[in-house]
């Protein structure tokens, strides 16, 4: 097998440009009407810069969301937005921020998108005005200057992106999303265990899909075939590379699994020919879990973050493992029937290396303390549609007041609430709440997932399913003011359209 790999960085005017591709020459199957006959190596990011770069902030720092050209698709130039960040000679897009608990997150936001945006730190506990509220969206050339955060969550694994009401959709698919990683003593010691490294056995794997034209533009339609499902892209891209594989040696790795897709669930399994492999889950969106489950299957919801452990060492030096996605019963009927909804390869994992390696996946890795929900109250909350557009308890987002507080979700810091979420719709909605993490405890179609465990901020509610959450607002800070964060569908085309309402911490 040949295999060339290149990357190459040139400045074109104003903008900066990045072309980079991985090709190598191998068959297999995609979701994508593209050529399958290459396969593409995985970007795997790295300390050096570029694409996913994994940066430590060492002090306030710039993100600068703008147009870069990539070669995503081979020989094709792809016009996108990402965040760009320079600092010590290096220039990263869309960098990993890796952080510590306790640090102090210090960011601005320098906004050359073209149009008003503003950045939303997913998962994270935070002051609302640091928290990427869209009443705070900046106009094209503007700055927004975000208060130092005190870094109090879990490590884990979390997301940024931006969150302009009516155009988050738009600037996630054109590029504008990463990932931030937490870390903490619970992080260090399963690092230690299992001998992990960022960039080599600690991955990301940021799952999206577009859909591009004959000369690689992406375009986006959502209001296209695909309708009140949202827009789901034709092909389907990990760390922005089609096809992609990744080389392997036979020993534990963790893989950060993040649907940054506007709308597509993913239903992962490991295949070798037909046999499912099982893997652990150790995390979700707020952190490790008490201790791995083992599973053959995860559902992934967009703004899900799911940390899997995948022991090679189950199978043998020279097998292919395929990560693949399978239907689901998520989007109904209409959905279910849809060609959108079908089996697809999402990676390729080629077992190429022994080892000694001889780590075993410790049986604990965190602490999980239970909300109690002991004469919680519980607020039901309807997910519906009214006039095309989804609602919450038959509302929708105020378009003239970004700040309405009169959608009847206004607490005290400190009370807890059960949130028994029931969707009255025939398509699923993965909700998200900002400012705090949540416990599920009740799923109508049966039991909870492993991916329903641990401290969440995105959960799936299946078409006519109620799903109960439990929340307690402890903002972990002394509010000066009334707080404003968002209860919205994580589809992105559902919340643009309104399907988000504030709720309200004092
Ligand atoms: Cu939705």
């Amino acid at each position: 097998m040949t295999r060339r790999e290149f990357l190459k960085f040139a400045g074109i005017g104003a903008g900066i440009v990045y072309t980079g591709t991985w090709l190598s020459a191998c068959g297999g199957g995609s979701l994508s009407g593209l050529s399958t006959a290459v396969k593409n190596r995985l970007l795997v990011p790295s300390d050096q810069g570029g694409l996913l770069g994994y940066y430590r902030p060492t002090g306030r720092f710039t993100l600068t969301a703008q147009r870069a050209v990539f070669e995503i698709l081979p020989g094709k130039q792809t016009s996108v937005l990402t965040y760009t960040l320079e600092d010590a000679g290096k220039t990263y897009y869309n960098p990993i921020l890796v952080l510590r608990k306790g640090d102090v997150f210090s960011v601005d936001f320098d906004n050359r998108t073209g149009e008003k945006s503003i950045i939303h730190w997913h998962g994270f506990r935070a002051p609302w005005r640091a928290d990427g509220h869209p009443s705070y969206a900046v106009a094209d050339g503007g700055v927004y200057n975000y208060p130092d955060v005190k870094i109090i969550d879990r490590s884990g694994t979390y997301f940024y992106h931006p969150h302009p009401h009516g155009r988050t959709g738009y600037q996630v698919y054109m590029g504008l999303a990463s990932m931030i990683i937490i870390e903490d003593t619970d992080e260090d010691n399963l690092k230690n265990a299992l001998d992990l490294s960022y960039g080599t056995t600690d991955v990301p794997l940021i799952i999206q899909d577009r859909t591009f034209d004959e000369n690689g533009s992406l375009i986006y339609n959502p209001m296209g075939m695909n309708g009140q499902m949202g827009f789901w892209g034709e092909t389907v891209l990990v760390n922005m590379t089609p096809n992609p594989y990744m080389d392997v040696e036979r020993r534990i790795y963790r893989f950060r699994v993040l649907n940054g897709s506007n709308a597509r669930p993913y239903r992962l399994v490991l295949l070798r020919g037909s046999d499912r492999i099982p893997f652990h889950v150790i995390g979700v969106e707020g952190g490790l879990l008490e201790s791995p489950v083992q599973t053959k299957e995860i559902l992934v919801a967009p703004g899900e973050r799911i940390d899997i452990l995948v022991d090679f060492r189950l199978v043998n030096e020279g097998d292919i493992l395929r990560l693949y996605s399978l239907q689901h019963n998520l989007v109904g009927m209409g959905g279910g029937m849809s060609s959108v909804n079908r089996e697809f390869e999402v990676l390729e994992f080629r077992v190429v290396k022994g080892s000694s390696y001889d780590r075993s996946i410790p049986a604990r890795l965190s602490t999980v303390n239970a909300i109690d929900t002991t004469g919680v109250p519980t607020e039901n909350v309807s997910l519906g549609m009214s006039g095309g557009v989804f609602t919450i308890n038959g509302q929708t987002w105020n378009e003239t007041d970004p700040l309405f507080t009169g959608y009847g979700f206004n607490y005290a810091n400190g009370d807890r609430v059960i949130f028994k979420i029931t969707n009255n719709t025939g398509t699923y909605h993965p909700m998200h709440f900002h400012g705090f993490q949540f416990q599920v405890f009740g799923r109508s179609s049966g039991n909870l997932r492993p991916t329903d465990l641990g401290w969440k901020d995105t959960v799936i509610v299946g078409p006519h399913e109620t799903v109960e959450v439990v929340m307690d607002m402890s903002l972990g800070f002394t509010p000066a003011e009334t707080q404003y964060y968002l209860f919205h569908c994580h589809i992105l085309e559902h919340h643009d359209a309104g399907m988000m309402v504030n709720f309200t911490v004092t």
